[in-house]
Parts: structure tokens; sequence; C-alpha cells
């Protein structure tokens, strides 16, 4: 893409509604556009990001098994009332009343929808297990919308949900989301910790929160510091290998890490003292297992082995796609602005061209634009008129992990320099070079 033809309408000042620093830098990097409260328009830059992140998270429910669809996100009134939450859900449920007078809400989860299409469609215990996901915009009319994309009312949401014969089952399609989750969250370049939570108006008692630590983070945690130290890395687990899945439970589950919901002080003390660690959080995802409170009240059942109908074994799990994008900068960004993970930026590399309209600047700057894309690479061209400060800026703003500096003095030694965003180290090298090198950067990257 080349920015003069792009829209990136990236904001000189501080916008004074924003308290916190993804959300500002969202605003000035043109990412997003409050349309109402906790409402906004994703610009092309946000959009981007919003997409990327998307399809980390398509991937890897892919990767184990899980099935994707779509649901609509306007929902009718009687499936709700059918399971009792049409009442509990409280004044978060947006409720709509359509020209024939009929209830409907506008979706902050699918719990009874699903289990209506399961209902419909499943009568044995042999097309189980089923695990079915959707990635799609939800809305609950939070009391106190705030931090941008951090707390929306309308907000785009990886719901999944699973359906088992047995509680063992569902409880290995529990253990399974997490070790997804784990493996999603680091792709996006996020050390995401699995917290014991509280499960709120989705019901159960199995569940855990995903946590990112950062100041700014709405929820307050405590932990054992020991549980920083784990990483999922590269570690291929088989999502039908029950043990396995298990074992990483355990492994990132079995210390102390609780939301303040499920705080227990007492056992909190026992963690030696010096690892003791309250500190704030952005809860990322949750997974749930919930047994067969849907089911048995909306009459989700399948023929077991022994021919008698059984309520099936339910869970569900979600991911904050859209909020992720503001966790994302909360832990990734400086003063100059964001600083994108390889896996999740909009462009892979910019291009700032020093001499607009020298001949020999812009032939190399297409040049290299034209090598990057032939790779299967997203450059951003800067190919502005202007100053070099003006056009650092703009990419220091967005973030692209790598920039690449065109100009007539390097030329004439046959460099451009390459720089890294993160580390704000430069070299110089010829073009070539730099593609290759910005190649195998993210051939690395899955
Ligand atoms: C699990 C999937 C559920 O709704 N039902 C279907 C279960 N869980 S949850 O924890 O309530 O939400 C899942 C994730 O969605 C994100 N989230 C939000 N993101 C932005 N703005 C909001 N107002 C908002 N509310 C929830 C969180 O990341 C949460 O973990």
């Amino acid at each position: 893409m080349r920015l003069s033809q792009y829209f990136l309408p990236v904001l000189k000042e501080n916008p004074a509604e924003a308290q916190i620093v993804s959300h500002r830098l969202m605003l000035r990097a043109g990412m997003i556009k409050q349309s109402s409260a906790g409402i906004y328009s994703w610009l092309p830059l946000g959009y981007k990001v919003l997409r990327k992140v998307e399809e980390i998270v398509h991937q890897e429910q892919q990767r184990v098994g899980h099935i994707p669809m779509l649901m609509p996100t306007l929902q009718s009134a009687d499936l709700w009332k059918e399971s009792g939450r049409y009442d509990a859900y409280g004044p978060e449920m947006l409720r709509i009343r359509d020209r024939q007078d009929r209830d409907m809400l506008y979706g902050p989860t699918n719990e009874e929808m699903i289990t209506d299409i399961f209902r419909s469609h499943v009568g044995s215990y042999k097309d189980l297990p089923l695990t079915l996901y959707h990635i799609q915009w939800k809305f609950r009319d939070e009391i106190r919308p705030r931090f941008g994309v951090m707390r929306g009312r309308e907000f785009l949401m990886k719901d999944g949900y699973n359906f088992d014969l047995t509680k063992e089952d569902a409880l290995h399609a529990y253990n399974r989301h997490l070790v997804s989750y784990l493996r999603t969250y680091e792709r996006m370049g996020l050390q995401a910790i699995p917290m014991r939570a509280d499960s709120g108006p989705i019901g159960g008692d199995d569940t855990h929160e995903f946590l990112v630590l950062a100041e700014t983070g709405e929820s307050e945690v405590f932990y054992d510091s020991e549980i920083t130290d784990l990483t999922f890395g590269d570690r291929e687990i088989d999502p039908s290998d029950h043990d396995a899945c298990r074992a990483v439970l355990d492994e990132f589950t079995s210390r102390y890490a609780r939301t303040d919901e499920t705080h227990d002080p007492e056992l909190f003390a026992k963690v030696p003292e010096e690892r003791q660690r309250t500190a704030r959080g952005i809860e990322v995802g949750q997974i749930f297992y919930f047994g067969t409170k849907y089911s048995e009240a909306m009459n989700a059942k399948v023929q077991g082995p022994d021919g008698k109908q059984v309520a099936v074994h339910m869970g569900s799990h979600g991911i904050g796609v859209s909020r992720l994008l503001g966790a994302i900068i909360e832990a990734s960004h400086d003063d100059k602005g964001i600083i994108w993970p390889e896996g999740v930026t909009p462009f892979h590399a910019g291009i700032v061209n020093l001499k607009q309209g020298d001949a020999e600047a812009d032939a190399a700057c297409d040049a290299l634009y034209n090598s990057l894309k032939a790779l299967g690479l997203d450059p951003l061209y800067d190919d502005r008129k202007g100053g070099a400060g003006m056009k650092f800026a703009t990419m220091d703003l967005i973030g692209l992990p790598w920039r690449i500096t065109v100009g007539p003095r390097g030329l004439k030694n046959g460099v451009v320099e390459l720089t890294s965003r993160r580390t704000g180290e430069s070299e110089e090298l010829p073009p070539e070079q730099a593609v290759e090198k910005l190649a195998t950067i993210y051939a690395g990257i899955a």
C-alpha cells in the first residue's frame, strides 16, 4: 500500500478523552473512531490488525479441531426465556422489539442459540464430541464503557461451545481449550496467565480467566511470581490426548493465581513471601465448564450407548478479539507509539523515501516495494512529499516492526537502512539483503 493512496487519519494531538495509552494510541494512529459510547468504527489500519488477530484465533481453533460457523447478532428472546437467563441477565442486555412486537435482543453471548442448534440436529452420542465456534459481534450495555475497545459495549468475541457425553469428556474439552488459548496468545506476542476466576452469569464452578498483566488492567490479581516464568513455546500437543492436555493445565494452574473475585488470602499466605505478587491484569479470555445447566433447561439430550436419553455436558470459551488489540498495545509500546509484534502487525514493513521526487530514490523504493510484495509481504510505502521527521514520526506511531529508509546518500553507496522499531537499532545493507532479511524474519512467524 502506498501511503498517498491509503486512509490513515493520524492525530497530532493527544485526544483528551483517552485515559490509557492503548486507547490514546489507537485514536492517534487512526485505527478507530468512536461512534457512540463504547461503540467504534474500525478504520482501515485498525481493521487490518483486527483481521490479523481474528485469523490467528481461527487458525488455532481449527488446529485443535473446533469447527467454525456464524450465528446472528440479533436473537429471539424466547430461547433466553427457556434457559431462564432473559430475566437473570439484567440491564447489560440490550432488548429490542421488532415490528411484530416480538422480543429480541442483541446477543451478549450465545449459549442458548448454540444449544438450540445442537438439539435440533444432534440426537446420538455417536455425533459427540462436538465443538463449534464463531467470531461475532456482541453487545453488552456496560454501565461504564471505557478505555476504548478494552471495555466496549459492542465488541468482537470468539465464542466456542463444546458438547460431550460425559463430564470427563467435557473436562477434556476444557483442558484442550486452555492449551489452545496459551498458544493463541503467545502467537500475538502476549503472555496471558490462566487464573481461577468467578463464572458470573455464564454459570458453572470450573472457570479460568486469561490475564495479561498491565498496570491499566481492570482486574486486580494475586499470583505466585513463578508463574510468569512459564511459556508454552512451540510444543506440539495432540488435542485428542487427554493426559497431555491435562498435564499442561496442571503445569499452568498449579501455582497460586487468582482474580480478586476468588482471591483467598489464607491460601495466598502460603506462597513464599518473596514470590507473592499483587498486580493488575486485562482479561483477554475465559473458559467455562457448566455441565448440564443449559442442556437440562433446554432439553438438549442425546441417546447414550445404553439407549437412554441423557443431557449433554457443555462448556463455553471466549476470547476478547477486539479487546486484544488494546491489550497488545498496553503490553507493547513506547513514548513514540505502538510496537506491533510481527504476528499481528498491520503491514510487515514501512518504506520511507527521504527524497520523494528524486528519480533514483523513487526507483529504489518502487523496486523494494515490488520485491517485498512479490515475496508475499505487505509493505506500507510512505511516498508522500514531506520531511523525514514527519515520516519517521508516522512510522513510529503506527508501530510497524521494521522500517526501510531510502535516501540519495545511502543509494550512492548502494545501501538502504533497515531499522527495528523495537530496539531502534539500524543497519545499512544493500536493498536485496534488506528484503531477504525481512523474508527470513516473517518466514519464522507462523
Ligand atoms: C464464553 C464464550 C463468555 O461470554 N460465553 C461465550 C462465555 N465469557 S466472557 O468472559 O463473559 O467473555 C469472553 C471474553 O470477551 C471479552 N469481553 C469484552 N471485550 C470488550 N468489551 C467488553 N465489554 C467485554 N466483555 C467481555 C473478554 O476478553 C472476555 O474474557
